[in-house]
C-alpha cells in the first residue's frame, strides 16, 4: 500500500527547500503560486477547460482555479483554497485529503478574499496567470529568474511525483489493453477512442492531452486529433495517457492486424525491439541527444535490412544525409511530469541558460530534451517510423539521395501510415526504470 502521507511530506518538504534557496537568491521574501483562472474564448463567454498553473501543481494536488499558496521560509506554507457557495458552477469541496496537514488552510468564498488573506506581501514574488490582482499588490508578477529555477526544480522528480506517474502509467495500460481488443474487434477511431476512456473511466478534460487514436494512413500525421468513424483498419497507433494528482503518462503502441502488409508487421516488432533497447540504456550521465542519435542509427539498419533503404550499411552517412529523418521527424523524447513536455528540457542550469544544442545538428532540431539524463528525471522514450507522403515526396524529387530509397516498398507501406511505441523511463540507480511496461508489457 502505499503512504501517500509520508511521500507528499518529504515532496512538500523538498519544494520549501529549493523556494527557499531561490527566494534567498533572488532578494524575495515569500512566494505566491496561484492555480489560475479559466481561460475564456475569444469574443464568447465560454471557458477552456481549467488547467492549474504547473507551478502551483508542483506543491498541491488540489484541482479547480483560483486557490493561492503563500510560502514563506521557516513558516508552513499557507494554502488559501477557493471555495464559493456557488450555484453557478460546482467546485470541489476540500474534503480531508492527505496532503492538508502540510499546508495552514484558511478556506474563503471570492477571489476577492482570497488576495486579502495573504498577510504580509513585502518583497513577495507572484507566479501565475491572476495578474490583474497580483497588479493591486505591489510584488513582482511572474519574475522569469523565479520561474527558470522552479522550472529547474522540476527535472527532478521525488518518490511522490513518481508514485503519481506511476499510477498515471497504471491508468493508461487498462486504457491500451481496452483500446487494442477494440481495434482487433473492427472498431473505429472513435469507438476505439471511447473504449479508452471508458476503461480509465474518464472523459477527455481529464487527460492529460489529447490523445492520437490512428487508423492506418492517419498514423503518418502526428499530431492526428481526428476521430473518424470508419471501422475496421489494418494498424492502430494510439498515443494516450491517463493523470493522476496533475502527474500525465504517455504512452504510445502501434498494432497491426492479419489485413497489414507483413512487411509493415515487420516493422512493428523492430520498431518494438528498437525501442524496448532504447529504455534498457536509460541511465544517469546519459547525454540524451547521443541515444536520440544511437536511435536513428539503428533505423537506418532496419530499414536497410528490410530492403527499404539501399545505404551500404554506411548508417551514419544516411542519417548525416537527413534519409532517417524523413521516417522519424520527432524528437526520441521529452521530460515528463506535470505537463505532457515537461518543462526545462532546453535548459542547461538553473539560472535558466539555455542548453547548448550539442552537435547543432539538423537531426536535432526537434529533439525537446537536450541535456544529461539524471537520477530520478522521467523520459519518454519514443521511437517511431513514419511512412509521411510529404517528406517522402520531397525527398524523391529534391534530394540527391532518392536513390538510396526503394520507392516500390515505399508505396506499399504508404497506406499503414506509422509507427511509434512509447513508455516513460526514469533513471534510478545505475539503471532505470520503466514505468510503463510494469503495467504494459
Ligand atoms: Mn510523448
Amino acid at each position: 500500500m502505499t503512504n501517500w502521507e509520508s511521500l507528499y511530506k518529504e515532496h512538500i518538504h523538498k519544494r520549501m527547500h529549493d523556494a527557499e534557496k531561490a527566494l534567498t537568491a533572488l532578494n524575495y521574501r515569500s512566494l505566491l503560486l496561484g492555480a489560475g483562472e479559466p481561460f475564456l474564448y475569444f469574443s464568447d463567454d465560454n471557458n477552456a477547460p481549467f488547467r492549474s498553473n504547473p507551478h502551483f501543481a508542483h506543491w498541491c494536488p488540489a484541482k479547480g482555479p483560483h486557490h493561492l499558496l503563500k510560502f514563506e521560509p521557516g513558516k508552513k506554507p499557507l494554502l488559501v483554497y477557493y471555495s464559493p457557495d456557488d450555484y453557478w458552477h460546482a467546485h470541489e469541496k476540500l474534503g480531508n485529503p492527505f496532503w492538508a496537514s502540510e499546508f495552514d488552510i484558511i478556506e474563503v468564498g471570492s477571489v476577492d478574499k482570497i488576495w486579502e488573506s495573504l498577510g504580509d506581501l513585502n518583497y513577495a514574488v507572484f507566479l501565475g496567470n491572476e495578474t490583474k490582482y497580483a497588479q493591486t499588490k505591489n510584488i513582482k508578477i511572474n519574475c522569469e529568474l523565479m520561474e527558470a529555477r522552479l522550472n529547474w526544480y522540476r527535472r527532478f522528480k521525488s518518490n511522490y511525483e513518481i508514485q503519481c506517474l506511476s499510477e498515471a502509467n497504471k491508468m493508461g495500460a487498462k486504457g491500451h489493453f481496452a483500446a487494442k481488443e477494440a481495434f482487433l474487434s473492427g472498431a473505429s477511431e472513435y469507438e476505439i477512442h471511447m473504449q479508452y476512456l471508458n476503461a480509465i473511466e474518464c472523459v477527455d478534460t481529464d487527460l492529460p492531452y489529447t490523445g492520437i487514436v490512428a487508423l492506418d494512413q492517419n498514423g503518418a500525421i502526428l499530431h492526428y486529433h481526428g476521430r473518424d468513424k470508419k471501422r475496421n483498419g489494418s494498424v492502430l497507433l494510439i498515443d494516450s495517457g491517463a493523470s493522476y494528482y496533475h502527474y500525465g503518462s504517455d504512452i504510445t503502441r502501434t498494432y497491426g492486424n492479419k489485413n497489414c502488409d507483413p512487411l509493415f508487421l515487420e516493422l512493428i516488432s523492430e520498431t518494438e525491439k528498437l525501442q524496448k533497447n532504447l529504455c534498457s540504456a536509460v541511465k544517469k550521465g546519459l547525454y540524451f541527444p547521443s541515444l536520440h542519435e544511437q536511435c536513428h542509427i539503428r533505423i537506418a539498419e532496419i530499414l536497410e535490412n528490410l530492403g527499404i533503404l539501399k545505404i551500404s550499411g554506411d548508417y551514419e552517412t544516411a542519417l548525416h544525409d537527413g534519409i532517417t529523418k524523413i521516417f522519424l521527424p520527432h524528437g526520441l523524447g521529452h521530460m515528463l511530469g506535470i505537463q505532457v513536455h515537461d518543462i526545462g528540457g532546453k535548459q542547461l542550469d538553473e539560472l535558466g541558460h539555455p542548453a547548448p544544442q550539442n552537435p547543432p545538428n539538423i537531426l536535432y532540431r526537434s529533439l525537446r530534451f537536450v541535456g544529461t539524463l539524471e537520477e530520478s528525471v522521467v523520459v519518454t522514450i519514443e521511437p517511431g517510423i513514419y511512412f509521411i507522403p510529404t517528406l517522402l515526396n520531397q525527398f524523391k524529387q529534391n534530394n540527391k539521395h532518392a536513390d538510396k530509397i526503394n520507392w516500390g516498398l515505399i508505396e506499399k507501406l504508404i497506406p499503414f501510415g506509422g509507427i511509434r511505441i512509447e513508455d516513460d523511463v526514469v533513471p534510478i540507480g545505475n539503471g532505470q526504470r520503466n514505468l510503463t511496461r510494469e503495467y504494459l508489457p
